[in-house]
């Protein structure tokens, strides 16, 4: 099987007219508030989408058991009382299918599909100084020409398969998780595999244990997880959560990554072993990352807090797995708690004592071959009638590197970041003028709407001061994008998940080049990240030139 993936080339130079004040590209959570709020600074905007839809990753990601495990009232857009007011979630962490609704009826509020063309695949954007625009090139061949670039092109969108000899030879049905059927795909009674345990296996696995007739799970890292506990919401609650909106946003803003949950201001090793204990048990019966995000404050940066939150989660495990040699086998040993991204699990840890689940760990018996009827281990082969990679995404920078994205004298963005991105605020790079990016690389990450929501607002504002004082080009300069990269590496410094191989330190061993641990994002959480961009505006734009 294939991801589809091809190279492209793209004039540099346009010779029509610059058509589009703003050509954003992507139609997800992002894409789409960004083009609202284009649209309302009188922008003439063009959405390009790869999608048949909007929704970019609801719209990409419909593998059984997809869902939020961020509160689905705070997943939410802010911008409009309107849907505040009509729209109603149906559980605390939605599905994908509600979270696709959600986005397609925002999407019919504001008519967003008259600003959008779909199927439209970006495959070169390049830089012409003298027109000061950007050139884009698609797949099919159309070409456009705007102003201004505007990217929300997600940070887990270019899905990775894993580089194992003979993924393509293997003759029965195999999808990325990231390009699941939309029809669905009928799994009852089959002889399954699963590749790769992150959040997202987690999830499949979960799901997929319910309707296999034999399914098995290729685990090479253990992770961490801990309950979701999810549940409906009553019409009262909804009522209720309504009302509280207000001090719902108002408590996301305030918290490191924008939810709900705020870490506890006493250091694991102040309190008893009661109290601790109690505490973790607390934290383990909650809805949502309260265990992750809102445990005592420093489980993520010292080590002896963080021996113990991954001590008592491994007690859980060893409770929930009935074989002590398989839940030997889930417990990480080469990480501690939290310090990948966590999944939240429905009875994931159960799905191992069911007869029809088998734990294959490729450390202790490497996968040699995907052939044409199964998967070959150094241990023997599994016959299947299906293959499942759950391998995860070329996080934060494939996106951008799957775009043959060229700036002031031909300069490849990808070239440019084979160290490593750098960026103004996750905003700006050097070098690229009149490119804006939401949620890009070295921004702030947490609870993904909030953090879109921010991001495109500073998007906006930056255009419309560039567009009262007539400008037409906007660039940053080395010295700030030096000065924010600093201070981003300064903010990661004693952070535990620095130290551990994963998407959020660049790691991805299927993709070439992305082998160096590296903090991808920026670690100072959203106050602080707002702080400083705040700065920048009421310093005048400092760091960035407007000509
Ligand atoms: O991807 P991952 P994901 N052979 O990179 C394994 C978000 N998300 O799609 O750890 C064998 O985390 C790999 O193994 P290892 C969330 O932010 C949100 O699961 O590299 N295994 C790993 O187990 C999440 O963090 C929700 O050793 C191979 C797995 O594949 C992010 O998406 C739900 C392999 C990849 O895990 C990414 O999660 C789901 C190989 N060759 C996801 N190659 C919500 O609820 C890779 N693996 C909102």
């Amino acid at each position: 099987m294939t991801l589809g993936v091809q190279t492209h080339e793209a004039k540099r130079e346009g010779t029509g007219a610059i058509e589009w004040d703003a050509i954003v590209i992507g139609a997800g959570v992002s894409g789409l508030y960004q083009l609202y709020r284009l649209r309302e600074l009188g922008m003439k905007t063009l959405v390009l989408e790869k999608g048949a839809r909007v929704g970019g990753t609801w719209y990409w990601n419909r593998y059984p058991g997809a869902r939020f495990d961020s509160e689905s009232w705070t997943y939410i857009y802010s911008f409009s009382k309107e849907v505040l007011d009509e729209w109603t979630w149906t559980e605390h962490f939605a599905s994908q299918p509600e979270t696709e609704r959600y986005l397609n009826f925002v999407a019919d509020k504001f008519d967003f599909r008259r600003n959008i063309e779909f199927n439209s695949e970006v495959v070169a954007a390049h830089y012409d100084e003298g027109s000061r625009s950007w050139n884009l090139s698609l797949s099919d061949g159309r070409e456009y020409r705007t102003r201004f670039l505007v990217t929300a092109i997600g940070i887990l969108s270019e899905a990775t398969l894993p580089s194992i000899k003979g993924v393509e030879t293997f003759r029965g049905a195999s999808f990325h998780t990231a390009r699941w059927p939309e029809e669905g795909v009928d799994l009852r009674g089959k002889r399954v595999a699963v590749i790769g345990t992150g959040s997202t296996g987690v999830q499949v696995v979960q799901e997929v244990s319910k309707v296999a007739g034999q399914l098995t799970v290729f685990q090479r890292t253990a992770n961490w997880a801990a309950p979701l506990h999810n549940s409906k919401i009553t019409p009262e609650e909804m009522q209720r959560i309504r009302a509280d909106y207000p001090d719902i946003l108002a408590r996301c803003r305030e918290t490191p990554q924008c939810f709900v949950h705020a870490p506890d201001s006493r250091s694991a090793l102040e309190v008893t072993d009661q109290e601790r204990e109690a505490f973790f048990e607390q934290r383990y019966s909650e809805p949502g990352f309260g265990i992750w995000y809102g445990n005592f404050r420093d489980i993520l940066v010292d080590r002896e807090a963080n021996r113990l939150i991954s001590d008592f989660v491994a007690r859980k495990i060893r409770e929930r797995v009935k074989d002590p040699a398989i839940a030997d086998k889930l417990i990480p040993k080469d990480h501690g708690f939290g310090t990948r991204r966590l999944p939240l699990e429905t009875k994931y840890f159960e799905a191992f004592n069911q007869p029809n689940v088998e734990l294959v760990d490729v450390k202790e018996t490497p996968i040699e071959e995907i052939t044409e009827t199964g998967i070959r281990t150094t241990a023997g082969e599994y016959e299947l009638d299906a293959i499942i990679y759950a391998t995860g995404f070329n996080a934060i920078i494939g996106a951008f590197e799957a775009i043959d994205i060229r700036g002031v004298g031909g300069k490849s963005l990808k070239e440019e970041w084979s160290s490593g991105p750098h960026t103004f605020l996750g905003f700006l790079v050097a070098g690229f003028p009149n490119m804006l990016m939401v949620m890009g690389p070295h921004g702030g990450l947490g609870n993904f709407t909030r953090f879109a929501e921010f991001n495109a607002n500073w998007v906006t504002e930056l255009l419309g001061y560039a567009r009262a004082r007539g400008v037409t080009r906007v660039e940053t300069t080395p010295e700030a994008q030096e000065e924010w990269y600093h201070h981003v590496i300064e903010s990661a410094a004693g952070l535990l998940s620095n130290e551990v191989d994963s998407w959020m330190t660049g790691i991805n061993k299927n993709v070439e080049g992305r082998s160096v641990r590296r903090p991808y994002r920026y670690g100072g959480g959203f106050p602080g990240f707002k702080r400083y961009c705040d700065q920048v505006v009421e310093n005048g734009y400092a760091g960035v030139v407007f000509d």
